[in-house]
């Protein structure tokens, strides 16, 4: 799990659901007991002040949903029944930030006698920067339509979005000027789930790689996922070049002024600042040098 984060915990313990998993087809018409355990991570401080329920993540609903979802559903792994249906809870239950689900299968039929055999995973909501950028076409378009496909991606929701400001190409400047902006995601994908999903609607606006930094219809950067450091070629997070750039950190000051770079440090409007010292800075002995 990536973050740091504290939550409160709420724990189920093997709620018992009869239901029709398994890769034999007799498992899938018979059906055999499974026990369910959840630990649900939320904040219960307002609930414990309150007394008030529906400040809280309600465990007898959470344990209903689960009996009926995996009595609904017959999939051949426990590793699908733990996937679909934890990510089905973090999509239905409002202040479920994060959640550990276990399911055991105590008469695996295996051949064997063993006391049980289970999987246990961790699923969570995530917090990614987008970087937007377009300098062909209708560039508001092109933007516009990135921020609602983003939006309409399962799991995922568009928080905020700043506005979007004209700039200067960097890079390869003998350019058309950029349209640039930045937005907050609530994601439950991963961080490579989200590069292809922002690959899939680079594509759909017709974006193609020709010039490395060259035009394009449109450009969509991850520049932070939670404080997670990637350093792979594929996916390098925070974006390598992002304290240096204007166009980035102009438009994510507008939404995330206090995000700190899991690197430098530093939080978004400092790194602007700094950008802006130095880009003053440059101006300065640019102009220096050409006075003598
Ligand atoms: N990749 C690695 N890390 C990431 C990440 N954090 N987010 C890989 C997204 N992709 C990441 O990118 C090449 C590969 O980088 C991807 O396949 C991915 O696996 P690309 O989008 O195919 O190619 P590109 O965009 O031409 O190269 P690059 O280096 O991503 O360029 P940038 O950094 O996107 O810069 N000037 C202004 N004013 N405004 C702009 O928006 N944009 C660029 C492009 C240049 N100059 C600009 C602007
Ligand atoms: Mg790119």
């Amino acid at each position: 799990m990536y973050g740091k984060e504290h939550f409160d915990k709420i724990k189920i313990t093997d709620l018992e659901v009869f239901a029709n998993h398994g890769v034999f087809p007799e498992e899938n018409t018979l059906g055999q007991k499974f026990l369910v355990s959840a630990v649900l991570y939320t904040d219960t401080r307002r609930a414990g002040l309150t007394d008030d329920l529906t400040a809280s993540v309600h465990y007898g609903e959470v344990c209903a949903f689960i009996d009926r979802y995996l009595r609904g559903h017959t999939f051949c792994l426990l590793e699908r029944a733990a996937e679909t249906l934890a990510e089905e809870l973090l999509l239905a239950t409002e202040g479920l930030r994060k959640i550990r689900l276990e399911i055991k299968k105590p008469w695996a039929p295996i051949g064997l006698p063993l006391k049980t055999v289970s999987v246990e995973i961790e699923r969570g909501w995530h917090t990614a920067y987008i970087a937007l950028g377009s300098n062909m076409g209708d560039r508001e378009k092109y933007l516009d339509d990135a921020v609602r496909a983003m939006d309409s991606i399962r799991g995922c929701t568009v928080k905020k979005i700043s506005h979007f400001i004209e700039t200067p190409p960097y890079g390869v400047t003998d350019q058309a000027d950029f349209l640039n902006g930045c937005l907050e995601l609530r994601t439950l994908l991963t961080p490579g789930e989200l590069l292809e999903e922002l690959h899939r609607i680079e594509q759909d606006a017709g974006r193609e790689r020709i010039l490395r930094w060259g035009p394009r219809t449109l450009d969509l950067d991850i520049i932070f996922y939670d404080d997670l450091v990637s350093e792979e070629d594929t996916l390098c997070i925070p974006h390598v070049d992002m304290h240096r750039r204007k166009f980035v950190l102009e438009p994510l000051c507008e939404i995330a002024p206090y995000k700190r770079h899991p690197v430098y440090g530093k939080t978004v409007y400092e790194l602007n600042l700094d950008l802006r010292g130095s880009y003053c800075q440059s101006k300065t002995s640019e102009n220096s040098e050409a006075r003598l």
